[in-house]
């Protein structure tokens, strides 16, 4: 059941600073607090934009987005669950799952002794028309000085089911070509351009087409960039990360995509994919978790 502005406005009335409207068609809550702003589309619990005091805005949308029920918003941080990519057991279904494109419930918000907010998608009817299992998800979303997201998934079913998730981030850069990527060197991933994996030799740079899966990753990665003298810090316990940036053909085949717009950002997705993908048994919980620092370059302590 979608909740309207009128309920959401008077069950969290209290809230200092917090705000609903639906303006681009879609229920969004909008919390400005002394530290931050966040945005946060009730579908797909899709943060839209985060900005603390003194930083640029941490992420991209793009100017073409769609903003239409049951149809992915380009931009802003994307919840991939239960596939990542096409469904391989059943290719004509959307890529990166339903999770994204459902409704989720508001069921917290508080600003005091940490400022949180917290959404919840539950096995439906509706899921069940695409992925037969039993489950819940809660997004915790920690906006302070840095964004922290801990997503909690558990299985509510009677049998293990194998899923895959991912934190799709779009960051906002000022030019992709002048961006790296530190903290990937020696680990292996899967190239969307080519079957084989490869073994990541030094920074990632961006000179062309970029969609690879990371396997296995560290804690800890970095997107430098040098144009701007910013620093993104990007600690998560995924095990996998997914790099990625259009580029100008892709682009361009994207409807809910500028074709000048893929300079303008670079996705580094923390999750479990493929051969991180996870088993989760009856009751079990597991939580996907990352947070994202911004910092001038200079000070550092990866400044390539
Ligand atoms: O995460 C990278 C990727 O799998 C790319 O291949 C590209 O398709 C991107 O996701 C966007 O997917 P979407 O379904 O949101 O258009």
């Amino acid at each position: 059941m979608r909740q309207n502005l009128q309920h959401l406005r008077s069950q969290f009335s209290e809230i200092p600073g917090l705000t609903f409207d639906d303006e681009k068609g879609l229920v969004r809550l909008t919390l400005v607090t002394p530290e931050c702003q966040l945005q946060v589309f009730l579908q797909g619990a899709h943060v839209s934009h985060f900005q603390s005091l003194g930083q640029e805005p941490l992420l991209f949308m793009s100017e073409k987005a769609r903003y239409e029920e049951e149809t992915p918003i380009r931009g802003g941080i994307p919840l991939i669950f239960p596939w990542f990519g096409p469904r391989r057991d059943r290719p004509n279904s959307g890529a990166h799952g339903f999770a994204r494109n459902l409704e989720w419930k508001l069921t917290q918000v508080q600003t005091s002794p940490e400022t949180m907010v917290v959404l919840e998608l539950t096995s439906s009817d509706r899921t069940k028309l695409e992925w037969g299992h039993d489950f819940r998800l809660r997004l915790y979303i920690y906006p302070e000085k840095s964004l922290t997201l801990s997503w909690e998934i558990e299985n509510l079913g009677e049998r293990a089911f194998p899923f895959e998730a991912a934190l799709h981030t779009y960051f906002r850069v000022s030019n992709a070509r002048h961006c790296c990527v530190l903290g990937l060197d020696g680990a292996r991933y899967l190239d969307h351009l080519g079957p084989e994996p490869i073994e990541q030799q030094g920074p990632i740079n961006f000179e062309a087409e970029t969609d690879r899966i990371y396997f296995n990753v560290p804690e800890t990665l970095y997107l430098n960039d040098k144009e701007a003298g910013t620093q993104i810090e990007i600690s998560s316990n995924a095990l996998s990360s997914i790099v990625w940036n259009p580029w100008v053909d892709k682009a361009r085949r994207m409807e809910d995509f500028g074709d000048e717009e893929w300079p303008s950002m670079v996705c580094i997705e923390s999750g479990a994919v493929r051969d991180n993908e996870i088993h989760l048994l009856p009751g079990e919980t597991v939580i996907l978790a990352a947070t994202y620092i911004q910092a001038p370059l200079a000070d550092s302590p990866a400044a390539h």
